[in-house]
């Protein structure tokens, strides 16, 4: 069995809860192959501490059978790499955010530096049989890179984000640099059909990319086949976490402060995409316009800390603190408060009891590549009294969860009167939805999701036998 290498911006220690499903899948496949973690180790190396552009200090440990190396960045490739073209450029763009984009000129020479460097540490500890699978937008160009530098393995991408239309793909100065870097991969992996649409019609328009059937493409002397790769959850793992201890003193704890009103949970990244403005609008709505929510339904907004030092993120925190404030200083009473905002992490044990406690999860992202927390919401109901998810119809994952309550997150008073429908829905409705839903997610968890990308990555060498790899 060949070896797996994973290539992403950051690792998660797969040893520790706290890492998540996606760690925890990815850990296992890494283990079982004897495998290789590459990423960025977070460390900063600031000028006066010897930090070089386009170079950092390489760290390998060992966690189990998986090796974990990583990359030291030097300030000014940070910047320009992470902050810069990763998060001000692509992040914004993906997400149809234009408005919020910086296309600062700078950006790109460093985003294509740290790429170059991450494939200059990477190729000599790669064997000639590995897999490699590079995740994410921080790392487009990774294969074209390391093709230039002989690499000849098989390599996938997985695109955790959406990817935008061609017409807004093409703001991007550079956007056909970009797409042209994605035909160095074997396998390209696009969260929803959605997404894999857009690459496809680019790839036609802009690329006059060739359909050789079955979602093989043709351009720039590559081939490459692009699928949709919807990404689950670890089903069992959070139906376990759910059943665990702390899970079960949380939902206990929660059960008990709320036992008169009915709950409502929104858990986020405090990131623009994710609508929480717009949200709270459709709650203050909810309470205006249905009077009997007043004193019976409370919202627990959970927005975890996110990139604070792009100013987009600074703004969309005051703009949300402002809102849940006018919400609790115009509808609060004595004995109530409609909001509880809270601006952190919350420990990955207790998110289930939370999640189980509630009778509605808002998950109303404007764009959002799948949105874990939607699937993660339904594992942890209890069947015979489950909650209802209220889904926007721009998160990846309401291609695939279409029995949740779907809105459209622009639409104000259409997302409040779906809201005061999950919260009357009756029993049996719920039952059935979430029987549905949790089916969709059981066939199609995360493992499901490993298993099919490197099958089809595994398959993609065969097809792809005499191609010139250097050519690019
Ligand atoms: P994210 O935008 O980070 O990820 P999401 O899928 O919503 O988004 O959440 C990922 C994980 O973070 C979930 O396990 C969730 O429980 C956890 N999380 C979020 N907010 C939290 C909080 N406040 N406290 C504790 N935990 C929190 C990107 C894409 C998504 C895509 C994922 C996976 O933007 O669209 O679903 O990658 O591909």
């Amino acid at each position: 069995m060949s070896r797996l290498v994973v290539v992403s911006n950051r690792l998660a220690d797969p040893r520790k809860t706290a890492a998540g499903g996606l760690a925890v899948a990815l850990a296992e496949v890494l283990n079982n192959t004897g495998g290789m973690w590459f990423g960025w180790s977070g460390k900063l190396v600031e000028p006066e501490q010897g930090g070089v552009a386009g170079e950092g200090e390489v760290h390998i440990q060992n966690a189990g059978a998986v090796q974990l190396v990583t990359v030291d960045l030097s300030r000014a490739d940070h910047d320009a790499y992470y902050t810069g073209y990763s998060n001000g450029v692509l992040w914004p763009v993906f997400h149809y955010r234009l408005d919020l984009a910086d296309f600062d000129a700078g950006y790109i020479a460093g985003y294509r530096r740290v790429n170059q460097m991450f494939a200059r540490k990477l190729l000599p500890l790669l064997n000639p049989d590995d897999i490699i699978w590079v995740h994410d937008y921080h790392l487009i160009p990774l294969a074209a890179e390391l093709r230039a530098l002989g690499c000849t393995n098989r390599i996938g991408f997985f695109l955790h984000i959406p990817l935008p239309p061609p017409l807004i793909l093409a703001a991007i100065p550079g956007h056909d640099w970009l797409i042209r870097a994605l035909f160095s991969y074997d396998v390209l992996g696009f969260q929803s059909n959605v997404d894999l649409g857009h690459f496809t019609a680019y790839a036609q328009s802009e690329a006059h990319a060739q359909h050789l059937g079955e979602g093989r493409w043709r351009a720039f002397n590559r081939s490459v086949q692009a699928s949709a790769f919807p990404i689950g959850i670890d089903v069992q793992e959070f139906e376990a976490l759910t059943q665990a201890q702390e899970g079960r003193d949380m939902y206990e704890r929660m059960k008990n402060e709320y036992s008169r009103r009915k709950l409502l949970v929104g858990v986020d990244r405090l990131d623009y995409s994710k609508g929480l403005p717009h949200r709270m609008r459709a709650f203050r709505e909810l309470l205006d316009k249905y009077p009997e929510t007043r004193k019976s339904a409370t919202l627990i907004q959970i927005a975890s800390p996110s990139r604070e030092d792009v100013t987009a993120y600074s703004d969309i925190l005051h703009e949300l603190e402002s809102l849940c404030g006018s919400i609790n200083g115009d509808f609060g009473e004595l004995d109530w408060m409609p909001v509880r905002y809270m601006h952190r992490v919350v420990a990955r044990a207790r998110l289930p009891g939370l999640y189980r406690a509630a009778r509605v999860a808002l998950v109303t992202p404007l764009r959002d590549g799948m949105n874990l927390v939607a699937k993660e919401f339904i594992a942890a109901q209890d069947p015979d009294d489950p909650g209802v998810l209220v889904l926007s119809r721009f998160a990846g994952a309401a291609e695939q969860m279409r029995e949740a309550l779907l809105v459209n997150p622009y639409d104000t008073a259409g997302t409040a009167a779906a809201i005061h429908l999950a919260l009357q829905m009756p029993l049996e409705e719920r039952r059935l939805r979430h029987q549905a839903l949790l089916t969709t997610i059981r066939r199609f968890d995360v493992h499901w999701w490993c298993e099919t990308f490197l099958e089809s990555l595994a398959s993609a060498r065969s097809e792809e036998s005499g191609t010139s790899w250097l050519r690019l």
